[in-house]
């Protein structure tokens, strides 16, 4: 996978060598490639930004020097650039590992990200991300590539404001890397986390010693039997997700809830009938 960083803080995605990220560039399993957006800018302040038209408060980024950097960048496989090598809109485009292009647009306005969208992105042959600064990118730019056949997506990591797009692209980065083939060393350890196909969150987990500060272990972890171990950790799961994140609980599958889970559930103040997981007639999550 192919992965281009567009920002006017290059140095912000230093971290990017580090860790798992960085053994996945230098495995080749990743080809990510940060740029400056002022290598875009032609007037000689290098200015990418300008005041908002309409008025008000802050500055908003230009849409021909991001226009520049974009058809670049996409030109440089043939796909959706104008300057491309191999033809117009794809056609005889590189071929990749699976997957389109698509321009990633991290806004406080965005959709939200979520492990369902790094998934969708794993799958991706190419992701390019558009790092806006101040009050955001000229809306046209989206807009504009989104009606070239890209397929743009503006995404948000929660609902809070940050500085620009710059950590959002740290986020998605290692968010997207993890999920490649090859990146996480035992691919199980990505089967039971946070935000898995279970839609619940994680158990609470131990290690060595069994008794630290006073603190014992779960005994039945020490216990050996695999069976009682996978329902104590379902149990944990269900409770944690009750109480920190009703909003999943809600959006379980019924038909994926088995009598302990239900039973487990209906102790928590919560029940499952047709529509699915809902809290009991007067409990505190209704
Ligand atoms: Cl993606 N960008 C900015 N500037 N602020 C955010 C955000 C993104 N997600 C949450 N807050």
């Amino acid at each position: 996978m192919r992965i281009d960083v567009v920002t006017i803080f290059p140095e912000y995605l230093a971290p990017l060598e580090l860790s798992l990220v960085g053994k996945a560039r230098t495995a080749g399993l990743l080809d990510l490639r940060v740029h400056d957006l002022r290598s875009w800018a032609t007037d000689r302040h290098r200015t990418v930004d300008d005041s908002p038209l309409g008025g008000g408060a802050g500055m908003v980024m230009r849409p021909d020097v991001w226009g520049e950097a974009l058809d670049t960048l996409l030109g440089e496989d043939g796909e959706d650039g104008e300057d491309g090598e191999d033809g117009e809109d794809g056609e005889g485009a590189v071929p990749g590992p699976a997957g389109p292009t698509v321009l990633l647009v991290p806004t406080p306005s965005g959709d939200r990200f979520d492990q369902r969208t790094a998934e969708r992105l794993a799958g991706s042959r190419r992701i390019l991300v558009a790092c806006g600064r101040y009050e955001g990118i000229d809306s046209r730019v989206a807009d504009h590539y989104r009606a070239r056949g890209v397929q743009v997506l503006e995404i948000s990591l929660g609902d809070y404001v940050l500085n620009g797009g710059e950590v959002a692209a740290l986020v998605v980065v290692e968010a997207v890397a993890r999920l490649l083939p090859g990146v996480v060393g035992n691919p199980e350890s990505l089967v039971e986390e946070s935000h898995g196909a279970a839609g619940l969150l994680e158990y609470p987990v131990y290690t060595r010693p069994p008794v630290w500060r006073d603190q014992e272990v779960p005994e039945v972890l020490l216990s050996g039997h695999h069976a009682r171990i996978a329902r104590w950790r379902r149990d944990r799961a269900l409770e944690r997700t009750a109480r920190r994140r009703p909003d999943l609980l809600r959006a379980l599958p019924a038909d994926e809830l088995d009598r302990a889970d239900r039973a487990v559930l209906e102790a928590l103040g919560w029940t499952v009938d047709d529509g699915g997981v809902v809290p009991q007639p007067g409990a505190v999550a209704d």
